[in-house]
């Protein structure tokens, strides 16, 4: 198939047709994941002109606003994969608890975690906005799924990707071989390859950071996010410049773009989340796995985001991802001016390097 009519469906086909124990279960959960995707994009296309914009009127398990096209997004998801005989069990940003399948629904060798809509906030002001996914293999006994097939590291996982509804709507996903975008094509309603083979510029652009806390940053990350600005005087670099969206699928589509770094640390604005806003299992693991199969990297500061073991489904972690260099820089910066925290951090983050690697 010419590669301006490579859909996504057959890329993945083709893709499995290299591995010799694929059994097409792995290609339809994909296929099932971008239907999900053109569906919630049509509905986003629509928000302006229906009444599902802003709140649904409830808070979801992190205590945010759930915005109407959240609870629909979460709810496409699910109902596309609940029947398909492909995973055993799901997790949601939106939901306290894993959601098993119904009774009568066949369980499948993989488990799905996702952020059906990551940046929804954004939303009502018309910014881009995700879904974010993560695939790994069922490693439990029981028929189903139990919580620590939802709680690999992230270096386990099979495959992950991301939507993005923005002036186009795209799905970028990995799976061992390379990160490769597709773009929808509305008049047919089939991702097309448009971005085979992404990786990250060798010349970074931007850096990504939300300012506004740097009172709240350590004395490490200020210290280095002072460095990229090119006011280290003992370490002058040409300044990067600064862009920031607030939603990190757009922040970190941009950034596998163009180039750069995007961050968001621990900082001490709430101490409910000392050790970072953004969430391990369905937003930092799988955009790390997309990272470092596109030549970058992603760290929690200390180490990689790979290899942290989850011990919750709603785990949170700091998260510095993009160039290496960029990244490795920013573990040297807290290495060295913020030992007490990182002391602190390792007590309560098994971050050793998962078992066997
Ligand atoms: P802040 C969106 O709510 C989100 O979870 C990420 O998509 C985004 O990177 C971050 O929070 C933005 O947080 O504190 O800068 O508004």
């Amino acid at each position: 198939m010419p590669q301006r009519l490579m859909t996504i469906e057959r890329h993945i086909l083709e893709q499995q047709r290299a591995i010799p124990e694929a059994t097409g279960v792995f290609t339809n959960l994909m296929y099932d994941l971008a239907l999900a995707g053109k569906i919630i994009a049509r509905q986003m296309a629509r928000a302006g002109l229906n009444d599902i914009l802003g709140r649904a009127g409830n808070t979801n398990v992190q205590g945010e606003d759930q915005q109407k096209l959240d609870v629909f997004a979460d709810e496409t998801l699910y109902d596309m994969v609940k029947d398909g005989g492909r995973v055993a069990l799901v997790a949601s940003e939106e939901h306290e608890h894993p959601m098993p399948l119904p009774n009568d629904k066949p369980c499948g060798k993989y488990v799905l975690l996702y952020d059906p809509l990551d940046g929804s906030s954004n939303i009502d002001s018309n910014a881009s906005v995700g879904t974010i996914f993560s695939i790994y293999r069922k490693i439990s006994d029981g028929p189903c799924g139990e919580t620590k097939d939802l709680l690999q590291a992230g270096a386990e996982q099979v495959a992950a990707g991301y939507i993005i509804y923005g002036s186009s709507t795209m799905m970028v996903y990995g799976a061992g071989f390379g990160v490769h975008g597709f773009t929808l094509d509305p008049n047919i309603g089939e991702f097309l390859l448009s971005h085979p083979n992404m990786t990250f510029p060798k010349k970074p652009k931007y850096y990504s950071i939300n300012q506004g806390n740097e009172i709240y940053w350590s004395e490490g990350v200020r210290r280095y996010v002072h460095w990229l600005q090119g006011k280290a005087a003992d370490n002058p670099r040409k300044p990067l410049s600064q862009r920031y969206i607030g939603s990190m699928v757009a922040d970190f589509h941009r950034t596998l773009l163009e180039g750069g770094i995007f961050m968001y640390p621990a900082d001490s604005k709430d101490p409910s989340k000392p050790f970072g806003k953004l969430r391990l299992g369905y937003e930092a693991a799988p955009l790390a796995f997309l990272a470092e199969e596109a030549g970058g990297y992603a760290s929690d500061g200390v180490g990689s985001i790979l290899d942290i073991k989850p011990t919750s489904i709603h785990q949170r972690t700091p998260l510095f991802i993009g160039d290496r260099d960029l990244v490795q820089q920013a573990e040297a910066f807290i290495q060295l001016h913020d030992q007490e925290w990182v002391d602190t951090y390792q007590d309560e983050v098994s971050n050793e390097l998962v078992p066997g690697k």
